[in-house]
């Protein structure tokens, strides 16, 4: 066989493992996500890498991406996924058999992956067999009409031979031939991709569907909030456009957690357990918590892994009973300092038990801004803790509270090289004007946000290019727990580049550090600073 036909068989061979691959997940994941979504095997594998992976590459992820890390993630396991499926079909050309084999193996990955999850059921490979079935029907029917076998093959082999057949003038076997045109070969193959990519598509769709359904089956009824929250007075929002709400929607809000999907629970099934050091465990219902006088309180929640004048902050009116409460009923030893909080998906954080005893709205949140908690943001009940980053606070899918001991456990961010304990550091941002933004010449609008749970701020500074702080005016404050709206003005701009910083003060005198550092293992510091043009 000369070289340019074998390139060119490579070439066939490695399109028919692509081709088969995306057809075995877009089938797959099709049958899982009607049958049992968490089960997808894309999704899957995305998942179990999440764990493995260095903390030091998350980071840059989620910086770079924000709530597109999951995306990212599941795009670059489908594309590994690709690149070996392509080397399995280029070596298919001259080792047929031990390609299929080896393709069947890396098939069954996946398989192994959904297994092993905490939550298996037997019937959760399924959908991934079908799959596997599927794509190595495919492999083999495109390699048998596109790809011939070696002579050596083909004249051992009658099946192989008999394929050969028809492309050849002569029923003699010849390595060289063609048995399948090239545009019959492409086009097959290409049918082939485009029906996976098709049936991927349509997974997804049903996604978003069974979420919504989800949503929907969980019509949990939230009752009227014995203590309802302050009011939002129209003086907490300046009157700057582009400046984002003082109250986030759910749809608006980041997310952040180690799941792909959201975890579907029953609130009826649901329960809470508070147990380890304390006299008596206790375990409520959601009946039993709707039963319970409910608190409405707005909390300003912030990620440690913010990047300065990043977007993973958020302010919503969440409504829950204060953990407080719940932890009397148990009573914690007085050895305790930590809760563990357990999630549904296996997450834990450590909050200081001072934190959840104290007087601060330390909720079991079940509603967020009047509704109940969607299915990404923790349905039905989750945690949110003023004053603390959340990692070490805002468990979501909360199953249980643990009562224990700093120095005996530690939580799953721990683990990966951040601090146990983590309190929110003042921050402030530009949000008006956008980075790069370009502003007619005269008077400046600057307008932003800033926030020192716990503390409340005390005073906004901003500073254009190399001149003097000025201070903003703060919009009136909500409570010390939330963010804080702030503007400032600056007269008669000249035209050209300029830039923009911004710091806080909190009202414990804190200013905001200017020094710049990493969000691991406690969050990152330093000024925001924009760059905008007068023109
Ligand atoms: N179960 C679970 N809860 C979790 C997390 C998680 O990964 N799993 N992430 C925490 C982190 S790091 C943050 S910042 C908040 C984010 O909450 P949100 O996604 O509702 O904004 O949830 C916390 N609760
Ligand atoms: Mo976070």
């Amino acid at each position: 066989m000369n070289r340019k036909t074998r390139a060119a068989h490579r070439f066939r061979g490695v399109v028919a493992g692509i081709a088969a691959t995306v057809m075995m997940f877009g089938l797959a994941d099709l049958i899982a996500r009607a049958f049992t979504p968490s089960a997808a095997p894309l999704l899957t594998l995305g998942q179990a890498i999440i764990p493995l992976a260095p903390p030091a590459a998350i980071k840059p992820v989620i910086a770079l991406f924000g709530d597109n890390d999951k995306l990212v993630l599941v795009l670059s396991t489908g594309l590994g996924a690709i690149i070996l499926a392509g080397i399995i079909g280029a070596l298919a050309v001259s080792r047929r058999r031990l390609a299929t084999t080896l393709l069947v193996v890396a098939g069954l990955i996946p398989v192994i992956v959904i297994f092993i999850r905490p939550e298996a059921g037997a019937l959760d490979i399924i959908p991934t067999l079908i799959g596997i079935a599927a794509g190595v029907a495919v492999f083999l029917l495109l390699l048998r009409f596109g790809v011939p076998a070696t002579f050596a093959e083909a004249t051992n082999n009658p099946d192989v031979a008999r394929s050969i057949a028809p492309g050849s003038q002569t029923s003699e076997p010849a390595p060289t031939s063609e048995p399948f045109s090239r545009r019959r070969f492409f086009g097959l193959a290409g049918a082939v991709g485009a029906i996976g990519a098709v049936t991927i598509a349509a997974g997804q769709t049903l996604v978003s569907l069974t979420q919504e359904a989800g949503a929907a089956v969980a019509k949990l009824v939230l009752p009227n909030p014995a203590k309802k929250a302050v009011a939002i007075p129209a003086a907490a929002n300046t009157d700057i456009d582009g400046t984002v709400p003082f109250v986030t929607e759910a749809k608006d809000f980041y997310r952040i957690d180690t799941v792909l999907s959201p975890p579907v629970i029953d609130s009826e099934q649901w329960s809470l357990r508070i147990h380890g050091m304390v006299e008596e465990e206790v375990t409520l219902t959601m009946d039993d918590v709707l039963d319970l006088p409910l608190e409405e309180h707005h909390i300003t929640l912030t990620c440690v892994s913010n990047p300065v004048g990043g977007d993973l902050v958020g302010n919503a009116t969440w409504l829950g009973y204060p953990v407080r409460e719940l932890l009397a009923r148990a009573r914690p030893n007085s050895q305790a300092d930590m809760v563990l909080s357990h999630s549904f998906d296996g997450f834990t954080a450590s909050t200081p038990l001072g934190a959840l005893t104290d007087d601060r709205a330390a909720l079991l949140a079940v509603g967020m801004n009047g509704q109940p908690l969607t299915p990404i943001h923790g349905f039905p009940a989750r945690l949110v803790v003023p004053g603390l980053y959340g990692f070490v606070s805002a468990t979501k899918w909360v199953t249980e509270l643990e009562v224990t001991r700093f120095d005996e456990k530690t939580a799953y961010w721990t683990d990966r090289g951040w601090d146990a304990k983590a309190p929110i550091l003042v921050a402030s941002r530009i949000e008006v004007p956008g980075p790069l933004a370009k502003v007619p010449a005269g008077d400046i609008r600057v307008g932003g946000t800033a926030w020192a749970q716990r503390s409340g701020i005390e005073r906004v500074e901003v500073k254009l290019d190399d001149g003097e702080w000025t201070q903003a005016d703060l919009a009136e404050e909500v409570t010390i727990d939330t963010w804080r709206q702030w503007r400032a003005e600056f007269a008669e701009v000249a035209a050209g580049s300029h830039t923009l910083t911004v710091r806080a003060t909190d009202k414990d005198g804190t200013v905001q550090t200017a020094k710049r550092r990493d969000s691991i293992p406690n969050s990152a510091t330093g000024h925001h600073h924009i760059q905008f043009r007068v023109e």
